[in-house]
């Protein structure tokens, strides 16, 4: 047998990982196309909001917040603002929101109750506690299920979506213009064979940064417990504020794990564990992924804003599926 030469094997794994991000790239057209009709000003945004000097002059149109004495009423108590503000500014990333245990075990109970959509796709319902059953009926991996509007049913996940904490931080981060563009409760599965188009959509394994917005913030709850086998999140620290030229001059949202931890500093790479309740809150203009699961699905809600019009399908993060 005659091994590869060095130079070789790099080619080999250039093309292959060029084929990759073609696949990847492909799975979002269509979704693209449609952000694009439904409103042109998205498509300036997706070409300049990931250059620095692009996003340095949006930022310079946030305006101020007046100020509020509002976060009495928040679920988050113990936590300040301008600790997360600070921390988000700083590093991108602020962890160490709990959610009530009541709030987690009604998100829970009614997520386990609900039947999801798999791989985003709506001919792909079931209940979560058969997904394995319903990877059989359905003859394919089943790597996500999402609830989408069907969320907006349950009281205690729009208690988490009102919070007056997380409006607070938001418009004290993105500026008075803050919104919220999303609200999402999703599985991730320990699933088997999976593609890269269908990876892609769901975020995992792929370090990437957010481009659905000019200025964006996203908080996370974990409503299962997550520990390395379980699909954690991870988070390029700093990487939100800085971008080495190659990944501002690119189409591509998503980048190899070698080149991202290259750039902005193996040490940066936070993955976040924790138990059920757990929430972390980042700014997802800096690269990270959310990763596979290898023993336990796990249950996640996310709180985004931004400061442009959201659209109605964006809003429980449904792309379009040809
Ligand atoms: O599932 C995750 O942890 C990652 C989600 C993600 O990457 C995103 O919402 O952009």
């Amino acid at each position: 047998m005659v091994l590869p030469r060095r130079s070789d094997a790099q080619s080999l794994e250039a093309i292959a990982r060029n084929a990759s991000s073609f696949r990847r790239i492909a799975a979002r057209i269509p979704t693209y196309l449609t952000d694009l009709r439904e409103n042109p000003a998205w498509l300036p945004m997706f070409v300049l909001a990931r250059t620095m000097p692009g996003r340095r002059v949006h930022w310079l149109t946030a305006k101020s917040v007046k100020p509020t004495e509002n976060s009495n009423a928040t679920m988050f108590a113990g936590v300040d603002r301008n600790t997360v503000v600070e921390a988000l500014r700083s590093e991108g990333l602020f962890s160490g929101f709990f959610l009530p245990s009541s709030i987690q075990q009604e998100i829970t109970h009614f997520a386990k109750q609900t039947p999801c959509f798999g791989n985003f796709d709506r001919r792909l319902e079931f209940l979560p506690t058969d997904h394995l059953v319903a990877e059989g009926d359905f003859g394919r991996a089943l790597l996500s299920g999402h609830y989408f509007e069907r969320i907006l049913k349950c009281d205690a996940a729009l208690a988490v979506q009102r919070d007056p904490l997380l409006h607070e931080v938001a418009a004290h981060y993105l500026g008075a213009q803050a919104q919220l563009i999303t609200t999402r409760v999703w599985w991730s599965f320990p699933t088997q064979s999976v593609s890269d188009a269908e990876k892609n959509l769901a975020s995992l394994d792929k370090y990437h940064f957010d481009l659905d917005d000019w200025r964006m913030l996203k908080f996370f709850f974990y409503l299962s417990d997550v520990d390395n086998d379980c699909g954690p999140h991870v988070y390029v620290r700093g990487s939100h504020n800085r971008r080495i030229i190659k990944h501002q001059l690119t189409l591509l949202v998503g980048h190899p794990a070698d080149e991202v931890l290259g750039a902005y500093g193996t040490d940066n790479a936070i993955t976040l564990t924790g138990p059920a309740g757990l929430g972390f809150v980042e700014d997802p203009f800096g690269f990270h992924m959310g990763t596979v699961p290898k023993q336990a699905p796990r249950l996640m809600m996310e709180v985004g804003f931004g400061v442009s019009r959201p659209s109605r399908r964006r809003f429980h993060g449904e792309p379009v599926i040809r």
